[in-house]
């Protein structure tokens, strides 16, 4: 399997991330890629390509362009302001507020944004357009004909909306990719969501649509980020109701109960018969993530890609969440290797 990769993920590399009341370094830091790039080496899973050029087109059918336009700007427009931190959010339009789009960048960072703990710095933009072009260069290639291919993103995508950042995520590469498909052809696609935590990004842009299905399995709401969407009876709305499914899990889920999930998930996306499926790839399901609360073990990981590849499907691997930075490499191969068979 191919995996697609640029190094310019480390334009990203924010110094703070609120947490525990802390201003912390981030958890998801540009040594993750690193890892997951010496492992794909060391396993030889395949050649490492740098992304193609596609300009702003397929990233704006899925996102707001006044959104695009204040990722693009924020940072410059933060520090003309005088402010000496990173760009974090204080003030969001929240239950009985205007949504009206303020002039002051202190008002527009809060109306785009979905969660705190995600600072804008330096390079933030450059990062997470090269994080949307390297999910793209896999998408054509699968396109193109292959039977499978791995974006190596970063940042990730999946809690990102339409007009909102958060949750480390900026653009919805796995959105992208999956507009891009239907845009190029395709009838039906499938988002199969693993990240511990549910892709609120992804399951908003198509909740209305049964083009894309959307499937998730995550830590509860209840006990997990994002904490206000992925439950279970969330089943889509409109002509999108029945093509949207949720598995929240409870703390301590461990590998049969996820697997048979995972099982019931991949049933439903074989009677959907999609023409590809869209994996967001995280492994913080793994049991020493730091942020996270399943306890998959690293083999497991090299199961459920072997689960994965017998529904026979054209796979398009999304990389997402993942913090236990020195087994990141390992669980992300395990999974493209099961899947392989190798
Ligand atoms: C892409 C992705 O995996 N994003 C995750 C963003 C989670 N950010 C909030 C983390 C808050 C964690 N709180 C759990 C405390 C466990 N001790
Ligand atoms: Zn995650």
């Amino acid at each position: 399997m191919k995996t697609v990769y640029s190094a310019d993920h480390s334009l990203r590399n924010a110094k703070t991330e609120l947490y525990g009341g802390q201003l912390v370094t981030p958890f998801e830091c540009p040594e993750r890629m690193e890892y997951v790039l010496k492992r794909v080496g060391e396993t030889g899973l395949g050649e490492v390509i740098p992304p193609g050029k596609f300009g702003m087109k397929h990233i704006l059918r899925i996102h707001d362009p006044g959104f695009v336009e204040f990722l693009e700007h924020c940072w410059e427009e933060w520090q003309e302001v005088g402010y000496e931190g990173e760009a974090i959010p204080t003030i969001i339009p929240a239950r009985g507020m205007q949504q009206r789009i303020p002039e002051h960048i202190e008002g527009r960072l809060g109306y785009y944004s979905l969660a705190m703990e995600t600072s804008i710095s330096a390079g933030t933009w450059e990062a997470a357009l090269a994080s949307a072009h390297v999910a793209l260069t896999a998408q054509n290639m699968v396109r193109d004909g292959l039977s499978s291919s791995f974006a190596l993103c970063r940042s990730p995508g999946h809690h990102a909306a339409a007009d909102m950042f958060g949750g480390y995520c900026f653009f919805n590469n796995a959105a992208i990719c999956a507009q891009a498909f239907l845009d190029q052809g395709a009838d039906r696609i499938a988002i199969l969501d693993v990240d511990f935590h549910h892709g609120n990004g992804s399951q908003t842009i198509f909740y209305d649509r049964q083009d894309v299905m959307y499937l998730s399995l995550h830590g509860d709401p209840r006990h997990a980020f994002p904490h206000f969407l992925g439950y279970g009876d969330e089943r889509g709305e409109g002509p999108g109701e029945g093509f949207n499914y949720n598995y929240p899990m409870p703390p301590g889920t461990s590998y049969p109960v996820w697997a048979e999930a995972l099982d019931d998930a991949c049933a439903k996306i074989a009677h959907y018969a999609p023409d590809a499926l869209v994996v967001s790839l995280g492994v913080d399901t793994y049991e020493r993530d730091p942020i996270s609360f399943f306890k998959l073990r690293s083999e497991d990981f090299t199961d459920y890609g072997n689960r994965l590849a017998k529904l026979g499907l054209p796979t398009l691997f999304i990389m997402e969440g993942g913090y236990a930075v020195e087994e990141i490499g390992i669980n992300t191969v395990n999974v493209l290797a099961g899947f392989e068979g190798v």
